[in-house]
This record gives C-alpha cells, structure tokens and sequence, in this order.
C-alpha cells in the first residue's frame, strides 16, 4: 500500500512509469482486440464500465498481489519476486526499484511488527518445507489460508493489509464509479418529451458525449500558463508557441458535430458544439513545409498519438480549436488545444494537444494500432429521437418522429421514415443545418392510433444512400438503419 502511494506520487511527480498505470494500459490493448471489445461492451453498455472494470482488476491485482508476496516470502524473496513480475509490463529499473523498495518496506514492517512476529517472519521458509505435504494442486494462495502456519501476528497483519487495500480499491472504484454516472447521463442522448425542445441545436456542454482512452481521472490536467505546442519535424522554423502566442492566428467560428467510432447505430455518442480556433494550415504555413514532408503526426498531453496525410491537413477546413460554446475547452474535452477535422470520426481529433511533427512517413496512432480504422471517415448515419428507443411507449395522438442525420462534411439531402417495418417510406422534412458540418435534424409529423409499430430511418447524400447492412463499429465505423419498435396506447 505504502509503496504504492510513493510509486504514484512519483510517477505524478515525475512521470517514472507506475506499474499499475502501465498494466492497465497493457490491459486496454488487449480490450482493443475485436473479439474482446465486443464482449466488454456487451457487458458493461458503452460508456467507462469496462474501463473502470479494468481498472480495478488491475489494483486488485497489483495491492492483493504485493501483499499476497509479503505474506507467503520473506523480504528479500518477494521484492525479487515482485521484480520479476514487474518486469513484464514496465522497464527495468523501475522493476528494479519497486523490487528493492519492497523488499525493504517489508523488512522494516516486519521488524516494527516486533519479536514475536519477526519470528512468524521465519514461518514461510518452514512452510516452504512444509508444503511437500500439501496435495500439489493446492497454490499459494491456499497455502496462506492454512491457519496453524501462521502465528496470530502475521495473520492479523495480512488480514489488516489485505482489509486496507480491499478498502482503498473499493473506494477508488465508488469515486470511478460516481464519475462515471456523471458521464453516462452526460453522454445520453438529450430528453425528448414528446413535441418538446429538441437537442437539434447545439449541445450544451455538460451534456457533450465523453469518450477517453484513459480514465476520467487520469485525463491530463495541463496548465495553461506552462503548456506548449510543439511544432518540428519537417518543418523550416521548429516552433513552441504558448497561449498567449496562438492569439496571433486569425480567428475562425465553426458549428461542427463529432462523433465517435464506437458509437453504435442510434447511439448517443456524437453531440454538435459552435467551436473557435485557427486553421492549422496557417500554423504550417508559418512554420513552413519542408519537401519530403508526407504525414502530419499528432501528440497528446496523455500520450495519445494520431496521424494525418499532410494533404488533407493543408485544406482549409482542419482547425485547431480552443472554445466550446463560447467557453474555454474544459479539462474533459481537450483544455488547452484540440484538433477538428471533418468527415473523420473523433479518434482522428486529439484533445490535450501539444505536438505537431512533419514526417516521411507515417506513424499508426493509438486506437490504429489497436485494430481501429486507419482512415476513419465517418459514415452516413441517421437517429431517430423521438419518440425515444429507450421509452418506445406513447400515447395515442398527434405526434413527430423526429432525429438527425450526420455525414461529416457532406450534405443530407434527404431522409426517409417508415413506421411500418420499411413496407412504406415516407420523407421527412429536413430543417437547414447552420453550417455543411452541423448534423441536420429532421422531423415527420404521424398520428398514430393504438398498436403497434416498427420504425426506420434511413438518410441520404445526393446518390449515396446510408448503408442498410448491419455492421458494429468495430474497425470502420457502425452501419445499418436505427429502427425499433413503439407501442402505441
Ligand atoms: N488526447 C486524446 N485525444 C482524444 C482521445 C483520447 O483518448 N486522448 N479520444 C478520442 C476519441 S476516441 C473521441 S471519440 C474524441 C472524444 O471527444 P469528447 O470526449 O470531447 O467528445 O476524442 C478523441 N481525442
Ligand atoms: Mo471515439
């Protein structure tokens, strides 16, 4: 526990790897893994869950593993032990240090626990011996539970460290998981009463989806006043602009909605916001080209990379921002600096900006790697609102179907709304988006008597229809229409 505590002072300190931090980033690649993906999110719905699951599994793991170590070896043996294990998921002399530390922290806990319990220290060398006697199958774990091996002291010890690592993962899991239900109702879609407000125009902040690779508290806190972005690479003038120097970039207002590529059909995880910020081919053009220059590569303050064709990132529309909504970007969603790019899904935008590198090649980001979409240019898509799949009981009377429809920079043209399982389509009237990047909301008055009955949406693009074939979004993106079915009393 002790050494835990120190291990993460210094790892927000000083940035030394923590072995915890690194697991559970081992652990979110393994969940990239197609097949895995899918269940967790089947599991846990599509918000943190999963994350938070990981997480604790992981300070399960690493608080009942440490103390797990201390109680069946003696000092020496399970910081070696503790080394070597360690070595899988972080450096060397990091591993290296936690084994040494360990094994002092628990000499000095073992002789502060005084006498009679510095001689239960000698136990496990006996139960070593002793465990010739213990059927084979029985492991470590086991061994430990035997009660007469171990004196009451190093059994209340193990009990009081397991009870106060119990205690801390609870409790860091309540506050994980508090602030995930903040961000689940945060990323819901926005409450349609039936002919009510609309969430057609711009989403409020508090209620903008949230999508991180990290856990909520272990997103980057970046301090404005020390905060940088780096600009080198293949460039003319390497640059390292502050804050206060971005000002200097001529200012640009754009409405643009962002979606995520794990956003299932007729998932809340896309939200539309009035951004300002510059374009970022006037940042490369003070910067200056150099020839050779193919890629633009993105860094993060959390360490999130991603990678653009520098073609497509000296085209007028690819901005770098730093307001949502007429405020300053807040911590969630990118403070100080993130990037927009439309027509691709949110994981090609890094938020917490602080590195623009011009390469010959390019460099795969963080969710490319995973298995994700290279390109990830986001696909036709239209949501039906209202009434609401969640709730898909209403009352008889005139109503509206009512929704979105999204295609990154390009135009909806039309949509189409059935209300009987797609044997007839009927268009709905579309209201002007503000801007070619706002998703355009759409509506369809119907009065419907009692029953029962089956809604679709489908969108279109000029003479590109949304696709009807059902895909998850894992790797390019879902497809396929939103329908459900409402009853009707
Ligand atoms: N630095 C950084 N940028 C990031 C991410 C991240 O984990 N780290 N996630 C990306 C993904 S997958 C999405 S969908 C959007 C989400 O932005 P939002 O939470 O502000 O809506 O941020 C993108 N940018
Ligand atoms: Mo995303």
């Amino acid at each position: 526990m002790l050494l835990s505590a120190i291990g993460y002072a210094l790892f927000v300190a000083s940035g030394v790897a923590y072995p915890p931090l690194r697991l559970f980033g081992a652990l979110t690649q393994l969940l990239g893994i197609p097949k895995l993906f899918q269940l967790v999110h089947q599991v846990f719905g599509l918000g943190q869950g999963g994350k938070i699951f990981a997480f604790m599994g992981v300070a399960v793991l690493w608080l009942g593993g440490l103390t797990l170590l201390g109680s069946v070896w003696r000092g020496q043996v399970a910081g070696l032990v503790a080394c070597v294990l360690t070595l899988v998921f972080a450096p060397w002399p990091v591993a290296l240090g936690y084994g040494i530390a360990f094994w002092l922290l628990l000499d000095a806990l073992q002789a502060l626990l005084g006498p009679r319990v510095a001689g239960a220290v000698r136990v496990p060398a006996r139960r070593g011996e002793g465990r010739v006697i213990v059927p084979p199958s029985t492991d470590g774990a086991a061994v430990t539970a035997a009660p007469p091996a171990l004196p009451d002291g190093t059994r209340r010890a193990t009990t009081a460290a397991l009870a106060a690592g119990g205690a801390l993962v609870a409790g860091g899991g309540l506050t994980a998981l508090f602030r995930d239900s903040g961000g689940a109702a945060a990323s819901a879609p926005a409450t349609i009463t039936p002919g009510g407000p609309l969430p057609f125009g711009v989403t409020p902040v508090d209620q903008w989806y949230y999508v991180s690779k990290n856990l909520e508290a272990f997103d980057p806190t970046v301090d404005g006043a020390k905060w940088r972005l780096k600009v080198d690479g293949l460039v003319r003038t390497p640059m390292s602009l502050s804050l206060t120097d971005l000002k200097r970039f001529t200012p640009v207002t754009e409405e643009l909605t962002l979606s995520c590529i794990s956003n299932p059909v007729g998932g809340p995880l896309l939200s539309n916001g009035v951004w300002v910020g510059f374009r970022l081919s006037e940042l490369l053009k003070a910067a200056g080209v150099q020839p050779g220059a193919k890629y633009l590569l993105w860094e993060a303050a959390d360490g999130y990379t991603e990678s653009l064709p520098l073609g497509r990132a000296l085209e007028d529309d690819v901005l770098l921002v730093h307001t949502l909504n007429g405020a300053p970007l807040n911590r969630k969603h990118g403070f100080p600096l993130r990037v927009l790019i439309p027509g691709r899904y949110g994981m090609k935008q890094p938020r917490w900006l602080t590195r623009i590198s011009l390469s010959d090649r390019d460099v795969p980001g963080y969710w490319v790697k995973r298995g994700w979409s290279r390109t990830a240019e986001v696909e036709l898509l239209s949501r039906i609102d209202e009434p609401q799949e969640v709730n898909p009981n209403v009352k008889a009377g005139a109503s509206f179907v009512r929704g979105i429809a999204f295609f990154g920079g390009k135009p909806v043209t039309r949509v189409e709304v059935t209300v009987d399982g797609g044997k007839s389509w009927r268009d709905a009237r579309l209201v002007a988006p503000r801007t070619r990047y706002a998703w355009t909301p759409w509506e369809l008055p119907v009065t419907l008597t009692p029953g029962s009955y089956e809604l679709a949406v489908r969108a279109y693009s000029g003479s590109t229809e949304q696709k009807k074939a059902e895909k998850d979004a894992l790797p390019e993106g879902a497809t396929g229409y939103h329908h459900f079915i409402v009853n009707v009393s």
